[in-house]
């Protein structure tokens, strides 16, 4: 069996990854040190951990925040290495060049529960990445599996450490997991394993979009089941096989040389899809009297051709939360928890904050707040989701740090939905370029004055930026709540007006 105490560590940045791999290498008496890059960088200890003076002997000894000495790496065998690091960077180089191996938490929380090294009892893990709806996917799995009786803790890109619930009393982990964590991922056991969609991000990191998907396919590699969206591109395990079969040129760039025919043959596929079939989850149409309807009232998810919810009794907004609905259902099936069960349980779930979240309506104006969308992906899913719920106008908030993505790929989108744009931040002249109707404003409060000065009642305010927040925000979380500050400034609206 794998034992931390046969390892000597480094364990590379200490965010939150980087502290919680620290505190359980010295839990479990582990040989470990640490650096990070950040040279003003300082340790803020967990009070609650109970590792304090484990961890404040730990801060005067083994932290680095500067260059790494040639010898640093001398007896080492295991870099951890946060996903916030970028594989190409020069500590790395070292650590490689002494033969020292790369992996991530997730790689070692994996090692500890694999059941080849005969972890008891080892945790049953499911694990969810795609470029949009994992959180809301690793939530909604989450609560609908407790609901159901299980025993289960959501955990990784979802903010806790994967440790963290290694360590805990579960005995499902529902596991987001970001192209970060699974670059360094290699041996990762999953009862079910999805990539929800592909869309361009963080090509500021993995350079293409080949590299980026072929991180995100590293899911697949040692998993039991695949839920599959049946019109998605680039998110089926044989999509490779495919690919070398028709000579797509794209996909051929992908080069998985793991990629095992086998281990595909014997898993498990559950499809789900917005169309009509009979295998796996889909939409179909029922009407009480025969007459041809396809109204939201007449329209089911299925289950293998059966009924299982009305979409009118669906509470998450848009398509593409019915996607991840029918994802969230696939994962708790390959869980033994039925569709049937699960879905009486959907009511109950309250989405994420900052996910397409009204947080006002003055004068009937509503203003949404869907300052998670830090890609392009995902300002055209609340486009096409919110635009048949509004009658007057869409008036839209996006810009900041477009990371390296093709902003005039959502002038279609704009076009199609949008009067008018206020574009902030480091890239708002990329959305100049793609909308005529767009004005660029410094800060939020502007944006905000501005857009509400162009609305008329029954019109949508929406911040969707389609942009990380970092060249003006903290973090998302941060830009929506100026947003939704500014928004009841500029009304006087106390919180309790909400
Ligand atoms: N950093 C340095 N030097 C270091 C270490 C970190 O400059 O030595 C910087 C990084 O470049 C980054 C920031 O510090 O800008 C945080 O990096 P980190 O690796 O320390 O991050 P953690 O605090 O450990 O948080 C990470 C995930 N963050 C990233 O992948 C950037 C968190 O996802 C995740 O919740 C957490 O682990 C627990 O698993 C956040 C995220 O933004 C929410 N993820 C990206 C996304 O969803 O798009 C991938
Ligand atoms: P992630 O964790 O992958 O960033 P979230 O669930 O936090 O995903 O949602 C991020 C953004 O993507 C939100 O703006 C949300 O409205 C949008 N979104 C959620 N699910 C999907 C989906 N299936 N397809 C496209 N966009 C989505």
């Amino acid at each position: 069996a794998y034992n931390v105490r046969e390892h000597s560590y480094v364990v590379g940045g200490l965010g939150v990854t980087g502290q919680a791999c620290v505190r359980f290498l010295l839990q479990k008496r582990a040989t470990v040190k640490a650096f990070d890059t950040r040279a003003n960088f300082t340790l803020v200890t967990d009070p609650d951990s109970g590792l304090d003076t484990d961890m404040q002997a730990f801060m005067a000894n083994k932290i680095t925040c500067s260059a790494l000495s040639e010898n640093y790496f001398e007896g080492v065998d295991t870099l951890v290495l946060s996903p916030g690091l970028a594989l190409n960077i020069e500590q790395v180089a070292l650590a490689q060049k002494c033969g020292v191996e790369v992996i991530g938490d997730v790689e070692l929380f994996a090692r500890l529960n694999a059941t080849k090294n005969g972890a008891t009892p080892a945790k049953r893990v499911v694990g969810i990445t795609g470029s949009n709806g994992k959180t809301t996917v690793t939530l909604l799995v989450n609560h609908l599996l407790k609901s159901c009786g299980v025993k289960s803790i959501e955990a990784g890109n979802v903010g806790r450490p994967v440790l963290e619930a290694l360590q805990s009393d579960a005995d499902v982990v529902v596991m987001e997991l970001s192209s970060f964590q699974l670059e360094t991922t290699s041996s990762l056991e999953l009862e079910a394993a999805t990539v929800l969609n592909i869309s361009d991000d963080h090509l500021d990191r993995h350079g293409t979009l080949e590299a980026y998907i072929e991180a995100k396919h590293r899911i697949f590699d040692n998993a039991k089941s695949a839920i599959v969206w049946r019109d998605g591109e680039f998110v089926a395990p044989d999509e490779q096989l495919i690919a070398d079969a028709k000579g797509n040129a794209a996909l051929n760039a992908v080069s998985n040389a793991e990629f095992n025919e086998d281990a595909l043959a014997s898993k498990t596929i559950v499809e789900y899809g917005l169309g009509e079939s009979t295998t796996g989850f889909a939409i179909a149409s029922f009407d009480g009297d025969g007459s041809a309807r396809d109204d939201e009232q007449s329209l089911y998810i299925t289950f293998n051709g059966e009924k299982l919810i009305a979409l009118s009794d669906i509470h998450l907004a848009g398509m593409h939360n019915v996607l991840n609905i029918m994802a969230a259902l696939g994962i708790c099936l390959q869980l033994g928890v039925s569709p049937e069960l699960a879905v009486k349980h959907l009511y109950s779930f309250k989405s994420a904050p900052h996910r397409c979240v009204e947080i006002a309506c003055v004068n009937d104006i509503r203003y949404i707040d869907d300052s998670k969308a830090t890609n392009i992906g995902a300002t055209v899913a609340a486009l096409e989701g919110l635009a048949p719920t509004i009658q007057g106008k869409l008036i839209l908030i996006a810009g900041g740090d477009a990371k390296g993505a093709d902003i005039a790929s959502l002038s279609p989108y704009l076009t199609k939905y949008v009067s008018h744009v206020f574009a902030l931040g480091k890239d708002a002249h990329l959305f100049e370029k793609s909308f005529a109707h767009t004005t660029r404003v410094a800060t939020m409060k502007d944006a905000v004055k501005a857009a509400t000065r162009l609305a008329a009642p029954g019109d949508v305010v929406l911040l969707s930026p389609a942009c990380a927040s970092l060249d003006m925000f903290k973090n998302y979380m941060h830009r929506g709540d100026v947003f939704k500050q500014d928004v009841h400034d500029l009304h006087n609206l106390h919180s309790k007006d909400k």
